[in-house]
């Protein structure tokens, strides 16, 4: 945790920036930079008003160079739980946070904010990277079992006391740290945890491969920086846009790595890298993934889609004289990159705050 006040260039320039949007606010911005100033020199810190926070928010999100679901950036919820200090009770905000945005599938860009770093005292952790993910387990022979990126995580867990089912699709526990206190570990409940089963309308033996994935990314290992104040807790989520599922998490040579097993079902030809087997299978399993969602009624987006979405946003952004800064490896999809718009151009590459940021610690 950063224990310094904040830095005040940054809170000046945030003030600023969100009387400068949002005009016509109750208190003038000269005042309000005056008993900030003055709050930060009695308390070593500053606290945000509903308003200052709900804009950091979704300036944050807008300013995310990697997220291409940023056309929506104004419909986000905020969920303002600073006053939560206990782990059971900042346990209980997380899964109301799942049901809020889960709403049956028809889901919600939501953002839970808990207490900010203070001189005085961290806030709250989690050690989870999302509210929801499938463990991993590696048996003696070194195969693993579930999602190979949790093995880290899974076995700190384990350590901790949980005791998993070995299974594939194993929903790990939350580990909420606050100070002075040991992590404690929390289940997550199944029936707050939405998930489709992953079927393919046109190959029956599809089903067989008992593939599913959950319905909510719900990013969770962020810090969350506004006007030089730290939020290391403010887990987010909107829907998925399909390939991060079908093109990556099913797919990835370190992931549930698939492609082979699905080339198989379909019967290609795996013999020559010419037969672009692998790439059958990949369009064939995104396919299944967009379908099943949709058939679950569950809220997802397609590549081409999201990409004219998010081109949508940058001439939006553009139209009103701010720039839309954005890294073109993490925007185009990961298949077919060529045939979605996005690919076809560049980028302003500034990195603004408000913002997220991802700390090298322990956490997995
Ligand atoms: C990254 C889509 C909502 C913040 C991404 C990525 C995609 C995406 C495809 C790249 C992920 C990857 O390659 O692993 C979407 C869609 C949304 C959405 C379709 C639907 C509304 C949000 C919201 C926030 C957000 C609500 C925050 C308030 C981010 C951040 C990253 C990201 C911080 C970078 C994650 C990292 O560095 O690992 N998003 N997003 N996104 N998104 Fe979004
Ligand atoms: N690729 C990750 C999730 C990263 C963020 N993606 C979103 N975020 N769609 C995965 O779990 O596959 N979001 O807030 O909607």
């Amino acid at each position: 945790p950063d224990r310094r006040p904040p830095d005040w260039g940054e809170v000046e320039e945030f003030l600023r920036q969100f009387h400068h949007e949002e005009p016509g606010q109750p208190v003038p911005l000269a005042t309000r930079l005056a008993r900030v100033r003055e709050e930060i020199d009695r308390t070593g810190s500053y606290r945000h008003t509903t308003p200052e926070l709900e804009f950091g928010c979704k300036i944050a999100w807008r300013n995310t160079a990697r997220c291409n679901g940023r056309l929506y950036w104004r419909s986000l919820k905020i969920l303002d739980r600073r006053a939560a200090t206990t782990p059971d009770e900042i346990h209980r905000h997380l899964l109301d946070h799942l049901r809020i945005a889960t709403n049956g599938g028809r889901i919600r860009p939501v953002i839970s904010v808990f207490a900010p770093d203070t001189p005085q005292r961290p806030g709250p952790r989690l050690w989870n990277s999302q509210l929801i993910r499938y463990a991993g387990h590696r048996s003696p022979s070194g195969e693993v079992v579930g999602d190979p990126a949790q093995v880290p995580f899974t076995d700190v867990v384990r350590r901790l006391g949980w005791q998993p089912k070995g299974g594939p699709h194993d929903i790990l526990p939350l580990v909420v740290e606050v100070p002075d206190d040991r992590p404690r570990l929390y289940e997550v409940p199944p029936e707050d945890v939405l998930e489709v089963p992953i079927t393919h309308p046109d190959v029956p033996g599809f089903d067989a491969l008992d593939l599913r994935w959950y319905a909510v990314p719900a990013i969770s290992h962020m810090r969350m920086s506004i006007g030089g104040v730290n939020y290391p807790l403010a887990p987010f989520n909107g829907w998925y846009m399909g390939t991060e599922i079908g093109a990556r998490n099913l797919v990835d040579a370190d992931r549930y790595d698939l492609l082979p097993v699905v080339a198989d079902l379909l019967g290609l030809d795996t013999s020559s890298e010419t037969t672009l087997w692998r790439d059958r299978a990949l369009v064939e399993l995104n396919v299944a993934v967009l379908q099943s969602f949709e058939r679950a009624g569950v809220k997802i987006t397609d590549h081409h889609t999201a990409s004219r979405h998010f081109l949508t946003h940058v001439e939006r952004e553009e139209s009103l004289g701010r720039p839309a800064p954005t890294d073109w490896s993490w925007i185009v999809p990961p298949l077919s990159g060529g045939i979605t718009p996005v690919f076809h151009r560049y980028y302003d590459e500034d990195e603004l705050k408000p913002n997220f940021f991802l700390d090298d610690d322990a956490r997995a």
